[in-house]
């Protein structure tokens, strides 16, 4: 927008410095916005990246792809990137695109309410704050899900969440316990296998992986990356890559399509194929389709359960105890570290932050343990606040930074009319978040992830929360607002009329 269109001169809050706030600056200092505050509750940019460092981390998506689209990275060590090279993608970028300078570190928001127009913040430390439009940018997976073991508080040894991975804790020759069989215990076990005394790989649900490699780049690579914009370009939209992933995605949406199908034949031959003892591998066969959970992506996952350290435990834990984890069958694995790989709560998104909407009304009531959003963006009574990579969006095998982008340009949009003056407060009607859930509930019954197995796609009534349509139905519903989904409403001092206007003060 040229300056000559500008009507008002928009405050900006964003909340959490993690990739998709890292985006948020980026985007608004482009469109000239110079009244933008990022408020980061740590002491560093990052997000899941600065959280999670376990020994193993690694994107399972390839390292081209997992890039913000304007700023590629030539420098991969390898095909998958692993976290400590993405935290500092992250942090060059930062620092490259003067973001640093709009964060406010140590400062976590307690509490966001919408009065007399205008969204108020107040900090854990007591700032305070206010802003016309708020993004909440805070993630996902962000909470831990600590499980209900009896006895966790008495272990002698050490034990921890894995993302809370405590480092100075020696894991070479000891005896180590991973609870977990999610992405994160996958790559924990694969990472821990060879240097390990005992390793027991505590699995109450085994899971089906899909082999893929993960080969490095030479430097002869890196520097044709560095010399070749276009070749770069090409890595991050690979298009064999694309192309899997349209047809996976696709594949969930319809499981019982041929390339549903293929995935599954893929996984079983692998499972055939790489476990030699038919005990183990049957112990290693999960009960349910492909792709029900999060398929998790494992170059050396078989390799490592089958290493003579390594033990694999099917059996239910009864209890922690001082001096290790025993089982319902009286076994007791005696360890010197605990690690919980039990995954997170993936209902939380802006909480525990208390968020108070339009009259009153808070987030915490509405959205109970099933929280959702139109589009995956707005709350109806919660004007001006936007939401990347909020409930009910498109989680998966791929890229999020490709999803907030596609959503970012759609909230760029939202924001425009707002500074062109066309209305004072936009948010999602009723009837249109009403309209959205229920065709996305039944849709995502259908999808493979509603197929019959526990994982946290699902929400507290066992439906999937995710997005159930196509990735190309995704990008379509975020190429542009249909707007009579949408309450704008003006104030007198408005100076554009909106379609659907609304006075309320
Ligand atoms: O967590 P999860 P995660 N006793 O929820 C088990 C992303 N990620 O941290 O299946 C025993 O998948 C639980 O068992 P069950 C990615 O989106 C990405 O591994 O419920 N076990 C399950 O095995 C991923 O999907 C990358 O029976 C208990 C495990 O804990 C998401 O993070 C890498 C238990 C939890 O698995 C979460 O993955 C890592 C109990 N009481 C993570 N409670 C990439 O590569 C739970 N479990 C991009």
């Amino acid at each position: 927008m040229s300056g000559s269109e500008k009507h008002r001169d928009l405050r900006f809050v964003v909340i959490g410095a993690g990739m998709a706030g890292i985006l948020s600056g980026i985007k608004l200092q482009e469109a000239g916005h110079r009244n933008v505050t990022i408020y980061e509750k740590a002491d560093r940019i990052g997000g899941t990246w600065r959280e999670n460092t376990y020994p193993g981390l690694t994107c399972d998506v390839p390292s081209h792809s997992y890039t913000y689209s304007f700023e590629p990275n030539p420098d991969w060590s390898r095909y998958l990137p692993p976290g400590a090279e993405i935290q500092d993608y992250f942090e060059r970028t930062t620092r490259k695109y003067g973001v640093d300078k709009l964060i406010r570190f140590n400062e976590e928001i307690v509490s966001c309410e919408y009065r007399h127009g205008r969204w108020h913040i107040e900090t854990r430390n007591g700032t305070r704050d206010e802003a016309d439009v708020v993004i909440a940018a805070t993630g996902v997976l962000h909470v831990p899900r600590y499980p209900d073991i009896d006895g966790i508080d008495d272990f002698e040894g050490a034990i921890f969440h894995t993302s809370r991975w405590d480092h100075s804790v020696p894991l070479d020759d000891r005896r180590i316990g991973v609870i977990g069989t999610g992405s994160t215990g996958v790559q924990i076990v694969s990472a821990l296998s060879t240097r390990v005394k005992k390793l027991v790989h505590f699995q109450r649900t085994p899971q089906w992986i899909m082999p893929v490699e993960n080969p490095e780049f030479t430097e002869e690579q890196k520097e044709a990356f560095r010399n070749d914009p276009e070749l770069l370009k090409y890595m991050q939209n690979e298009p064999q890559y694309l192309a899997n992933v349209e047809r996976f995605t696709n594949a969930i949406v319809e499981p019982d399509s041929p390339a549903m199908e293929e995935i599954e034949t893929i996984v079983r031959d692998y499972l055939e194929n790489s476990v030699r003892d038919p005990e183990l591998r049957e112990k290693l066969r999960p009960s349910y389709r492909a792709a029900c959970k999060r398929l998790i992506f494992s170059p050396d996952f078989y390799e490592a359960v089958q290493r003579p350290a390594v033990e694999v435990e099917l059996g239910g834990i009864d209890r922690i105890e001082a001096k290790g984890v025993r089982m319902k069958d009286g076994t007791l694995h005696e360890l010197d570290v605990i690690a919980l790989a039990t995954g997170f709560k993936a209902d939380q998104f802006m909480r525990p932050m208390n968020v108070v909407g339009r009259h009153g009304v808070e987030l915490n009531e509405v959205w109970g343990d099933t929280p959702r959003a139109y589009l995956s963006i707005s709350i109806p009574d919660f004007p001006n606040l936007f939401m990347l990579n909020g409930p009910n969006g498109p989680v998966g095998n791929f890229s999020l930074i490709d999803i907030a982008e596609h959503q970012w340009h759609y909230v760029s949009q939202l924001i425009a009319r707002l500074e062109r003056g066309e209305c004072a407060e936009i948010c999602a009607t009723h009837e249109a978040l009403e309209q959205f859930d229920r065709d996305r509930i039944a849709a995502a019954k259908k999808t493979i992830f509603g197929s019959g197995c526990q994982s946290w796609y699902l929400d507290a009534r066992g439906v999937p929360a995710t997005w159930p349509w196509t990735q190309e139905r995704f990008y379509q519903a975020m190429a542009e607002p249909d707007y009579t989904a949408y309450e704008l409403v003006t104030r007198p001092g408005s100076s554009v009329e909106s379609p659907r206007q609304e006075e309320v003060l």
